[in-house]
């Protein structure tokens, strides 16, 4: 694990822990690996879509299966208690991350996506009604536009998409305008994963108290990058996924006020989250168990563990300070092409999507990726975003600890060698 001072990321070291940042590209892509015709150096700049695990994460997955596998909550076995102490304990470890009370407010779930359709399911279907509203943002992700769309298409509700400025930025008076006292839930990302806005949560939600509405905020790209205080911010609700943040996949967290979560019913229902099932009844376990049904994802939460020690130990101040300077360098490099147009504010979160004049993202990513560059291109789950933008795609490049400024250089180029190809 790489040692730093207070201020800097010593990612050569960093880079250490990463086995995949070694690997070259360029070969045959039908098989999983590295292959004879891989010969141009890795430059993984997609991290907003899913960042790499370090060694120490990978470690204690595989300490679990080869030295204590076991189901959690089902035996009084040596290995069951032991998985089952990890599997709790992994709660914990996210509650004290991101400062919720406990354990009781921390449910995992498969990812960012299946928090919002749990609140969706659980709160939505039993207390939004016909003629309430739920304010959302132009620039949220698919997983939470979807989801709040189709919610209030059910309930004859009705969604209202807070307008974005020619910056990228939240219009905050239109927020305030739109959010009344019909609104039941007001929803927005914390960053946008194609704009990189840092919207003011803080604020976002105090509107929504002020109106006796909830307040969920899609923290999947805030969380990964900076710190994230739920008691200071006093979100209703807020989720994260665990691939974006060093973990493995197949494992996200919905972070839910205690009152809250205990007063919805349970989302998905079967084993683990009952207390008695009868023929006639059945009454279910205390929280977070309450909304964690079947076999839960255990070695996954034994790998976010790892993963939030091996970002805690860095420190999320740090963190945050290098994204906001590769992103910062990213866009001032990018910016000196005058036909490449960069969206969203200069003051941003680590990831910049941009285009190129006349050239489809598709085409231009692929290029980069004939250099190494790993990018992604299309519309990020944002597709009514990029209606408001005018294209139907953009290229995006996000940024991490174990990024440095020479593979911006290295995207830059590429950016320019595409743009000779098309002049
Ligand atoms: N964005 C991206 O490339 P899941 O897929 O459930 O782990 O995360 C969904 C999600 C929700 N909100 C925001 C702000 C996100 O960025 C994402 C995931 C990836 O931008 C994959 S589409």
């Amino acid at each position: 694990m790489a040692t730093q001072d207070a201020t800097t990321l010593d990612v050569d070291a960093i880079r250490e822990d990463f086995p995949v940042l070694d690997r070259t590209v360029g070969g045959d892509v039908t098989v999983p690996g590295p292959d004879e015709g891989d010969d141009t150096p890795l430059y993984y700049l997609d991290n907003a879509a899913t960042s790499h695990t370090p060694r120490q994460v990978v470690e204690a997955m595989t300490e679990y299966y080869y030295e204590y596998n076991a189901n959690v909550h089902r035996g009084i076995h040596t290995l069951s208690q032991e998985a089952s102490v990890a599997y709790e304990k992994a709660h914990d470890r996210v509650a004290e991350f991101i400062n919720a009370a406990g354990r009781e407010e921390v449910v995992f779930t498969k990812n960012t996506t299946e928090a919002f359709n749990l609140v969706a399911y659980t709160w939505g279907l039993t207390e939004l009604e016909a003629g309430e509203n739920i304010v959302t943002t132009e620039m949220e992700h698919h997983a939470s536009l979807v989801t709040w769309q189709q919610l209030c298409e059910k309930q004859g509700a009705e969604v209202r998409y807070v307008e974005i400025d020619e910056n990228g930025e939240l219009d905050m008076d239109d927020l305030r305008e739109k959010v009344d006292d019909d609104t039941a839930m007001v929803s927005a990302v914390h960053v946008s994963n194609t704009l990189g806005t840092v919207n003011p949560v803080v604020e976002i939600t105090e509107i929504a108290h002020e109106h006796e509405a909830l307040s969920f905020i899609d923290g999947a790209q805030a969380v990964p990058t900076r710190p994230v205080d739920v008691a200071a911010m006093d979100a209703d609700f807020y989720a994260f996924s665990g691939h974006k943040m060093l973990g493995p996949t197949g494992i996200g967290v919905l972070y839910g006020k205690q009152e809250l979560l205990e007063a919805l019913p349970p989302f998905l229902v079967g084993g683990s989250m009952i207390r008695r099932v009868k023929f006639e009844e059945t009454t279910w376990e205390e929280l977070p168990w309450k909304f964690e049904a079947g076999t839960p994802p255990i070695a996954e939460a034994i790998g976010l563990t790892a993963a939030i020690d091996y970002l805690e130990e860095i420190g999320m101040e740090t963190v945050e300070r290098h994204e906001t300077e590769l992103a910062t360098y990213a866009y001032d490099r990018l910016n000196e092409f005058d036909d490449v147009e960069i969206y969203g504010p200069t003051d941003r979160g680590g990831l910049v999507s941009f285009n190129l004049d006349g050239v489809h993202a598709h085409d231009l990513s692929s290029i980069l990726d004939d250099h190494g560059v790993a990018v992604r291109a299309g519309d990020h789950c944002t597709q009514p975003l990029h209606d408001i933008l005018d294209v139907p795609a953009s290229t995006r490049a996000s940024f991490y600890i174990y990024n440095t400024k020479a593979e911006i250089d290295e995207l830059v180029e590429a950016v320019d060698t595409a743009r000779q190809l098309f002049a």
